[in-house]
């Protein structure tokens, strides 16, 4: 790598690897599978396939959300895809998801199973399939249907932008730290002068507005993200605030944030979900006093 005040861009872009940053391992110019490896198919209708980031959180809190509105077609088995490892890249998950991320989802309940990739499809999908939390009434939904894609717009500046030079870039470049917190405080503002009029973002209803916007711009307004509360002085979006921590307390919330989780307190850890009962017994911190403990006499 050169010294980034001299970069001179070549005629012809190439790859040279590695650039150092994080995830320089999995970065690649080109799509698709780099090994065969079939995916895992568990009991219930749904499989999904992802990882505890907030992109994978927004499938799980909606899959608890359905379920506990009693939805028992939502039942699902999360697999767990290492992305560090270059899972998203095995043959099977480039079958489900062409362009290598998490989340994906293939719902096996009629006679030919149906793919889905990409967050925003997949909640716009199980909403449509279990009929709620996506109005009807045209207005309504229109102004869902906009939060929902402004966050599937947005966020790539707050994650692939700013998160990324700020916290993971080799090397701390003011130019792009600059743009990319200029871009996402007035990302904040938006929600914030929108959660300053209603409720949630779509109107006065929980929405997948609210589950696809929550693990981003929730946990980004609570420090979580990037180590840049501060940073961004997150405490001043006091209606972010409001909002954020009415949809954390939500039970359905609180468990599909556990699901595909790798960090945190190994209580709050549940790599793979099969069963509702999998929260109270295959905790990271359950399975290891499991291991602990000494054999049945
Ligand atoms: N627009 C996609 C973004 C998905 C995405 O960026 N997933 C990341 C994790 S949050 C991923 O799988 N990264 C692996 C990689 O880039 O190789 C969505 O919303 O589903």
């Amino acid at each position: 790598m050169t010294d980034d005040t001299n970069y001179v861009p070549p005629k012809v872009w190439t790859w040279q690897k590695p650039n150092g940053g994080r995830f320089a391992s999995t970065n690649r110019p080109v799509a698709g599978a780099t090994h065969d490896k079939e995916l895992p198919v568990g009991r219930h209708p749904l499989q999904l396939y992802s990882l505890g980031t907030p992109n994978g959180v927004k499938v799980t809190v909606m899959l608890e959300e359905l379920l506990a509105l009693g939805h028992g077609g939502a039942e699902y088995d999360a697999w767990l895809i290492r992305i560090g490892d270059g899972d998203q890249f095995g043959s099977g998950f480039v079958a489900i998801n062409p362009n290598s991320k998490i989340p994906a989802l293939l719902d096996r309940s009629g006679p030919t199973p149906i793919r889905v990739f990409e967050s925003g499809a997949i909640l716009m999908y199980l909403a449509e399939k279990f009929g709620a939390l996506l109005p009807t009434a045209p207005a309504a939904r229109a102004e869902c249907l906009s939060w929902l894609f402004w966050q599937m717009g947005s966020a790539p500046y707050l994650g692939g932008g700013f998160g990324h030079f700020y916290a993971y870039a080799p090397t701390k470049i003011e130019y792009a730290i600059d743009r990319f917190a200029m871009e996402t405080k007035r990302q904040l503002d938006v929600l914030d002068r929108r959660l300053a009029e209603t409720e949630y973002l779509g109107g006065a209803d929980y929405t997948i507005a609210d589950i696809a916007v929550w693990p981003w711009y929730g946990a980004l307004a609570k420090g979580l993200l990037y180590g840049a509360g501060e940073f961004l002085d997150v405490g001043e979006y006091r209606h972010v605030q409001r909002w954020t921590d009415a949809i954390a307390q939500r039970p359905a919330v609180r468990r599909g944030r556990m699901v595909n989780r790798l960090s945190g307190e190994p209580a709050s850890q549940l790599h793979e979900r099969h069963d509702a009962s999998d929260f109270d017994t295959r905790t990271q911190d359950k399975l290891a006093a499991g291991e602990k403990a000494p054999p049945p006499a």
